[in-house]
Order: C-alpha cells, then structure tokens, then sequence
C-alpha cells in the first residue's frame, strides 16, 4: 500500500438514516442506556438490548436482514447519520486495551444494531473479554500493527488465527482524526477472485499457510490451513498479511498475487461521525491507513463489536452460557 491509495466510498453508498429513523434509534439508545445495571457486559442489559433491537427502525432491520442474507460483493454495510451528539462526547481515551464498560449512548447504538444482525461476542484474552471495545491510537504504539497503532495497518481478517473468529466485525465511529483523512480499507474476495489466475487460486485453497496469534492468546500451535475455503467460485478468505506466513515458495508468490489483488480492488471508508460500518470477515479484510495522533483528547475513536451468526457452535468455549469465548 506504498501506492495511491483507494479512492474513498461515496457517502451515498450505504443507509442513510432520515432526521426522523434517527431521532427514533436515539430515543431506543438512551432507554436502553438507562437500563440497569447500565453495564454493557451484564447479561441482563444486553438481554435488554437484543429484546430491545427489535424496535429499531423497520429500514435498518431490512437492511441488516438483506445484508445478512448476502453481504453484496464488497461485503461491507454502512449506516450513515446515526445519533451522536458530538459535543457531548468525553475525551478520546488514551489507555491501552480500552473498552467501553458503561452503557452510553453511542454504545447503546452500536450494541443494539449489532444483536439485530447476530450475536456480539468477545474473546477473553483480548481486550479484557468486553463486548463494546474502542479503536483508538496510543501514545508509546504508533508503529503496532494492532488498532491501537497509527501507523498503516495491513489488510487482515479480524482473528485470522482464531478457529472461531467473527462473523462480522462493527465499526462505529465516534471521531475521526483531525485531518478527516485516516480510513479503513476494505477489500472482498468476491471482487478479487477474478484478478487471480486458476493456479493461484489452487495454491491458496491448500494447507500451505500458518497465521501467528498475537501473544495475549498465547495459543501453542499454529495449524495449517488454507487461505480460500468452501466453493472454489465464492470463497471464503482467511489471511491476515501481517501475521499469515506461506509455507513454501509457491505460497509466497501466491500471497503476494492475493495482496495484490486485494489491493486493486479495495475501498476507502473514510469513517465520519455518526457511521457505522459492518465488514463481512468471511468475504472480505480491512486495513486502515496512517494518521497522525495528536493525544488532545480529540483523537480518532471507534467502537468496535465482533457478531457470530450461531451462538450454538461456540457453546462448549463460551463460560456459562455468555457471550466471551475462552
Ligand atoms: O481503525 C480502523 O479503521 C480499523 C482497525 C481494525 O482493524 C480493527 O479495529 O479491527
Ligand atoms: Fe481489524
């Protein structure tokens, strides 16, 4: 991504919400965000906010339902002119691993549009096991290729590593960075298919790759798998360039022959305040390019939720019942 990069989504693209659908799922956040115990990872407010999802604006629910259905070819949804009152935002956070315990309004939001398309999970060994987690740069990290970084972040499958990794990942933004410029990537391999020969496409749909996890899973083994999974005409994708290592020569060129790829047919959203954003973290990857932090309390900040579509195959990695796999 040393190139030009993406040209930026047309912010006609996605659900724009009307001045009404939006005064109607800010009146739905701010009951929910007064529901005892006004914790988002009590299991009794977010039964509260699944029942409560159900409300949401008749648009929104057919949209996710569509979307659910068929993630389109770049597999990205974005809702636009969500509420958030800018003014009443609290600082950026700048603490490592931070996450949204208390139940706010934006979090109402991003929680109840998230348990209309699936069940939000989390995962214990990163970011403390907390359903609502916010994406923001911090200070000491500006090279991690880890969302607290600020540097460009490379194209990957949220958990690539992980055997249960999200269906979806959620991208709420609540400030962009102070230029309006930083972006996230994202790419499909329903538009990149095509750009690959039948022997790539062969190599990338063999065991011929192993993905690192970061060392808070500390997981011992890192399987082999292949990179294309399921129909050879509408794969899934599992690959994370940063952490996904070939095997064997061949895998290498195949590797780069799939970055390349992705590349020539990404997207640029350049996330405003109000939006959010679904990835389909079966079809596509995203990435994020560099910005400048500023640390003024007014930095770049998004919430992000992680959706599974069937709670039921993760039953036996999730501790009684919730919503945090082991
Ligand atoms: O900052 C972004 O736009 C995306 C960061 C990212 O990859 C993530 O939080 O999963
Ligand atoms: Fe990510």
């Amino acid at each position: 991504m040393t190139t030009a990069l993406p040209a930026p989504v047309a912010a006609t693209v996605g659900l724009t919400l009307t001045e009404s659908e939006r005064d109607e799922v800010g009146r739905l956040a701010a009951l929910l965000a007064a529901q005892p115990p006004q914790l988002i990872d009590e299991r009794a407010w977010t039964d509260t906010a699944r029942r409560l999802s159900n409300r949401l604006p008749l648009r929104i629910r057919e949209e996710i339902r569509q979307y659910r259905h068929d993630p389109g070819a770049g597999g990205l949804l974005i809702l636009r002119n969500l509420p958030l009152v800018a003014d009443e935002l609290p600082d950026t956070p700048t603490v490592p691993e931070s996450v949204e315990r208390t139940a706010t309004v934006a979090a109402s939001v991003i929680s109840m549009i998230s348990l209309s398309l699936g069940e939000v999970v989390a995962y214990r060994a990163e970011k403390s096991g907390a359903l609502v987690q916010n994406v923001v740069p911090i200070p000491g990290r500006e090279e991690s290729q880890s969302n607290a970084g600020s540097t460009l972040l490379e194209l990957h499958v949220e958990n690539a590593f992980h055997p249960h990794r999200p269906d979806y990942v959620g991208l709420f933004c609540l400030r962009n960075d102070h230029t309006n410029t930083a972006g996230t990537f994202v790419s499909s391999i329903r538009r990149a298919l095509a750009l690959l020969p039948e022997e790539v496409r062969e190599v990338l749909a063999a065991p011929r790759f192993a993905t690192e996890p970061p060392p808070s899973f500390r997981s011992g083994e890192t399987p082999r798998h292949p990179v294309l999974e399921g129909d050879p005409q509408d794969p899934n994708v599992r690959v994370d360039f940063h952490a996904t290592h070939p095997l064997d020569e061949e895998a290498e060129q195949a590797l780069h022959s799939l970055r390349a790829a992705f590349l020539d047919v990404a997207a640029m959203l350049v996330l405003q305040p109000g939006e959010l954003a679904f990835v389909d973290n079966r079809v596509a990857v995203h990435g994020r390019t560099s910005f400048r932090p500023h640390y003024d309390g007014q930095d770049r900040w998004l919430h992000r939720t992680f959706v599974h579509l069937d709670h039921r195959r993760t039953t036996a990695h999730r501790a009684g019942g919730g919503s945090v796999l082991l």
